[in-house]
């Protein structure tokens, strides 16, 4: 595997000159996060960051995300023209040397947390979904919650332009199953794909994050079965997943490792989110440090099923805790995440030696 952290482009607090000095560290996953959604990223902006990124002795390997519009999701007429700029995208990508691009199919919400600063006994703080408070809370209300924590660093997946027009939005939905979902992935994936396998791209599709439908909008990349049937809508090697541990292992049935091996030995996981959470009986969590005895999931038999299988693709911590003082953007900080990393490496050296 090869060892990537997230990187929010130039108005990330943390500069590229400290992550180059991960150890270990091949590149960053970054974005254009300042294109509206369903625009072409312009070719000149592509090629600065790529440059920048080399020019502090990284890679940019990895997309995270080219997000897609609503309008794609909704199987609005308008897609078409969506899709194409999808496209135009894509290739654009794949000439700057980009072989990966993650993004995700959920309606509305990206992820979704209750707290991004819950205080944890160690004097951490972390992204914490607390079931209770979901019960009674509104769509708007979460939105405000979160803006009000991100110390005014765009959360990804929360700009404020998506969720301007949250109600109609909402509205929108009204109608759109998880069927109707299914129909819309799959015809945005029958566009692109093609386009992907021509110019040497793999797509790999973020689980929904948490694993379940919020506020009655559907989710579908949950679970195995809802897995299998979205990678059988295309068969091919270009439409893959990123294979997030702490999205799917939010739901206690699923066995992370066991998804690992099935769709990793397929050529299926394209890219690797390696991260651990605690899990609350009445389906709360909150992230934790990535060591396997602080949180729910087994790193070390995670990483063991991708070694297994013989994956040899990016992979990156997520959500840190904030830790010794750091402020920033709520779970992307840089010392939990580079721990994060040491401890990665440090799995994946012994299974190498093993
Ligand atoms: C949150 C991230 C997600 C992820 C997208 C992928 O921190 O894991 O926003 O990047 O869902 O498209």
């Amino acid at each position: 595997m090869t060892i990537h952290f997230r990187w929010f482009g130039e108005s990330d607090p943390i500069p590229l000159t400290h992550v180059r000095q991960i150890p270990g560290i091949r590149g960053v996953v970054a974005a254009l996060g300042d294109i509206p959604v369903g625009q072409a990223w312009p070719q000149d902006r592509i090629q600065h960051l790529r440059r920048g990124i080399e020019a502090a002795g990284l890679k940019l390997e990895v997309i995270e995300s080219v997000n897609v519009h609503e309008d794609i999701k909704l199987g609005n007429p308008s897609r078409d023209g969506l899709i194409e700029n999808y496209k135009i995208t894509l290739r654009r990508l794949a000439e700057a040397g980009v072989q990966v691009v993650c993004y995700n199919f959920m309606p509305v919400f990206d992820w979704f947390r209750t707290d991004l600063a819950h205080p944890l006994p160690d004097g951490s703080n972390a992204l914490y979904y607390d079931a209770s408070v979901m019960a009674d809370l509104t769509p708007a209300a979460l939105v405000r919650k979160v803006a009000d924590q991100s110390r005014g660093l765009a959360m990804p997946g929360w700009e404020p332009e998506r969720l301007a027009a949250l109600d109609s939005l909402m509205q929108s939905y009204q109608g759109v199953d998880a069927e109707a979902l299914f129909a819309n992935l799959r015809y945005f994936l029958e566009a692109v794909i093609p386009v992907c396998e021509q110019v040497g791209i793999k797509m790999a599709l973020h689980p929904d994050d948490p694993p379940w439908p919020l506020f009655g909008l559907p989710r579908i990349v949950t679970h195995q079965a809802n897995l299998d049937r979205i990678l059988d809508l295309v068969d091919s090697p270009a439409h893959g997943l990123t294979l997030c541990s702490g999205s799917l292992g939010a739901n206690p049935a699923n066995d992370i490792p066991a998804l690992v091996r099935r769709y990793g030995s397929r050529g299926r996981i394209h890219f690797a989110h390696v991260r651990n959470i605690l899990r609350f009986p009445d389906g709360s969590f909150h992230e934790t440090s990535h060591l396997s005895s602080d949180g729910s999931l087994d790193l070390y038999e995670i990483l063991k099923a991708y070694h297994d299988v013989g994956y040899r693709g990016p992979v990156r911590p997520d959500h840190g805790r904030m830790i010794w003082g750091e402020t920033g953007r709520p779970g992307y900080g840089l010392y939990d995440r580079a721990l994060g990393i040491a401890y990665l490496n440090g799995l994946w050296e012994a299974l190498e030696k093993g």
